[in-house]
């Protein structure tokens, strides 16, 4: 926060500053960074050094995660958008990504229908939650066991609540869900790692723009493992699902064998990505 970084070594938590050679190479510092670190007095130290990383995401942004809950919600109104690019995310960064569906008291048949309709088989599996009915929350526990995980998703989902539940010491700030605009507040301002059952939890910021900048649009429909079973019969090798004559997965969209709004979806991300690609070349 503001610079100053709490670095966990042997002898317990160290509060350090970056060496000033760090920040003249600009180079950043993430949440879950494994990093060598210089002891200067009790408590306090430097960063000296910032070793490889396994992965990073973007958005939120952490390094050298296991694992992503994605957490949805019937409330605020689910932007499946975002869980389809945090998902393109953990596929491009080799990352396990669960979906975690909370206020599963709240949620409508319906809902559920719907989640299952657009993910299943697609993430390393779907958990059924409840931060204020204790529901699921074993569960959670046992997927958290051993893995450094990160808590992504939408403001207002429950993430906070969550770990709060899990992690009782945590204490993090819950936001209400504004009634007018129907949106999560912001609550969670920054990133941190808990300690949990010799792993870590990471809880984030909610956020609801996510660029994927690390795909080309042409190559987007290799990481739908929905589409890849279907598009081995598209006429053309390299088709893209938008506009090509005798595309397999088009067929299996209107034959409802592939979701129609997930696809939907592809078709304003590929858009998106084809924009930001006009713009940079
Ligand atoms: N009905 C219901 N509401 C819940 C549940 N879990 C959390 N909430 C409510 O959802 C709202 C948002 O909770 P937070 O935990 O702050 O959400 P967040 O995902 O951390 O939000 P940001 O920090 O803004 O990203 C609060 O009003 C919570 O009380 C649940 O299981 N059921
Ligand atoms: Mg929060
Ligand atoms: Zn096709």
């Amino acid at each position: 926060m503001g610079g100053v970084f709490e670095v966990l070594t042997d002898e317990g938590k160290m509060i350090c500053y970056p060496r000033k050679k760090l920040r003249h190479e600009e180079q950043d510092i993430l949440v879950g960074d494994e990093v060598t670190a210089q002891k200067i007095s009790r408590g306090k130290g430097s960063i000296e050094e910032v070793l490889p990383r396994k992965n990073r995401m973007k958005r939120p942004v952490v390094a050298n995660i296991d694992q992503v809950f994605i957490v949805t919600a019937p409330m605020p109104p689910a932007d499946f958008s975002l869980v389809d690019k945090i998902l393109l995310n953990c596929k491009t960064q080799n990352i396990s990504a669960v979906i975690v569906i909370n206020k599963c008291e709240a949620a409508s048949q319906h809902f559920f229908d719907r989640v299952l309709h657009n993910y299943d088989g697609l993430s390393d599996g779907i958990v059924t939650v409840s931060a204020h009915k204790l529901i699921g929350i074993d569960k959670l526990k046992e997927l958290l066991k051993g893995k450094i995980t990160c808590f992504a998703g939408q403001s207002g989902v429950g993430k906070t609540s969550l770990l709060n539940v899990i992690l009782p010491e945590y204490k993090g700030e819950i936001g209400a869900i504004s009634a007018k605009i129907q949106r999560g507040k912001n609550t969670t301002r920054h990133t941190q790692l808990f300690g949990f059952e010799d792993g870590f939890i990471v809880d984030t910021p909610g956020f609801s723009l996510l660029e994927i900048e690390d795909i080309k649009s042409d190559k987007l429909a290799s990481y739908y493992d929905d589409f890849s079973e279907f598009s081995a019969d598209c006429k053309y090798k390299n088709c893209t699902h938008i506009s090509e004559p005798n595309c397999a997965v088009k067929k299996a969209v209107e034959k409802g064998e592939i979701c129609g709004e997930r696809y939907e979806r592809y078709l304003d991300i590929f858009k998106e990505i084809r924009e930001a690609e006009k713009n940079k070349y």
